[in-house]
């Protein structure tokens, strides 16, 4: 794979209630992210951030017809461009690199993705983002992104999932938070779920290749959705919703490296929840760079 990567900045926070994560973007450059995208040998080209209203200009009241999930319509607008880019960036050849911002934009990225391909996809989480608008307990769009894709429940009307992506070809890997009915709809949906349980028993590596194998059967290939927060708070405390008992700094990097192993068949990729002002010191950005170059095919030996 030799695409050239070409950032796309997603800097929203309607998602999510830390507010912080709309900086995610910025830190994730200032943490030397063209530089380490260019020594795995591709040119980096930076698209710049996409239009985000500001919360402040915007009722946080959810609309009636929107349920309980705040800023319903502002993050379709923002998802449908991104979705736009994310298509033509795909349609040049080259690799989209989308930055968040909260995991709400994985709508649009994913929307881009699948607009002229079959694609699965595998979610690094802490979190399912399996709720809808009648199940969330908080009422942010970033707890149902991936509930969102997939047409559950309410989502089922929607345009959400114009995407078609197949639940069949979905992975979840090192969940440890679900709300009591987001897990019975994670039950209930064809998605494959690997629990920070089943990481234990069998070891990352060997649960990234299953579920890297599911996203990819029959499709025309993976994208990979990167939540920071998958990460133990020990390593990436720069997140909104940090849970104890994530992966390791050496796990995600061979995490990562398994993922550098589907080369083309790695269609599109998005980091996200990262967020600056809970960081130390830009680490978790730092972190995330790293895991970049890690998942493009960046090795110890070269
Ligand atoms: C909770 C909710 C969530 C990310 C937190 C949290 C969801 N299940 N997702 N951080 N990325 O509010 O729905
Ligand atoms: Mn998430
Ligand atoms: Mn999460
Ligand atoms: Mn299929």
């Amino acid at each position: 794979m030799s695409r050239n990567v070409r950032v796309v900045g997603v800097p929203m926070d309607l998602g999510a209630d830390r507010r912080g994560v709309d900086m995610g973007p910025s830190a994730i450059r200032y943490a030397g992210l063209a530089a380490a995208v260019e020594e795995t040998d591709r040119e980096c080209i930076d698209a710049g951030d996409l239009n985000v209203p500001r919360p402040e200009t915007r009722a946080s009241k959810p609309r009636p017809e929107d349920g309980r999930a705040k800023y319903l319509s502002e993050t379709r607008e923002v998802c449908a461009s991104l979705a736009d880019v994310v298509g033509d960036t795909l349609a040049a050849g080259e690799f989209p690199l989308v930055l968040g911002g909260d995991h709400s934009i994985a709508i649009g990225t994913v929307n881009g993705a699948a607009r002229a391909a079959d694609v699965g996809v595998v979610w690094f989480d802490a979190h399912g983002d399996f709720n809808t608008p009648s199940t969330s307990p908080s009422g942010n769009v970033h707890g149902m992104s991936l509930a969102a894709l997939l047409g559950v429940g309410e989502f089922a009307d929607t345009s959400w999932a114009a995407a078609g992506v197949d639940p069949e070809n979905v992975a979840l890997v090192g969940i440890r938070d679900l709300d009591p009915e987001e897990r019975v709809a994670v039950r209930e949906s064809p998605a494959t779920v690997y629990t920070m349980s089943d990481v234990d028993e069998r070891g990352l590596p060997a649960v990234v290749e299953d579920a890297l194998a599911i996203a990819g059967d029959g499709t025309d290939g993976v994208h990979v959705s990167l939540d920071m927060d998958f990460l133990d708070p020990n390593e990436a405390p720069g997140v909104g919703t940090p849970v104890r008992g994530g992966a390791t700094y050496r796990e995600a990097h061979a995490a990562m490296e398994r993922v550098a192993d589907l080369g083309d068949d790695l269609r599109t990729m998005e980091v996200v929840e990262v967020n600056p002002i809970l960081d130390s010191l830009n680490g978790t950005s730092e972190l995330a760079v790293e895991l970049v170059a890690s998942a493009l095919g960046k090795r110890i030996l070269r």
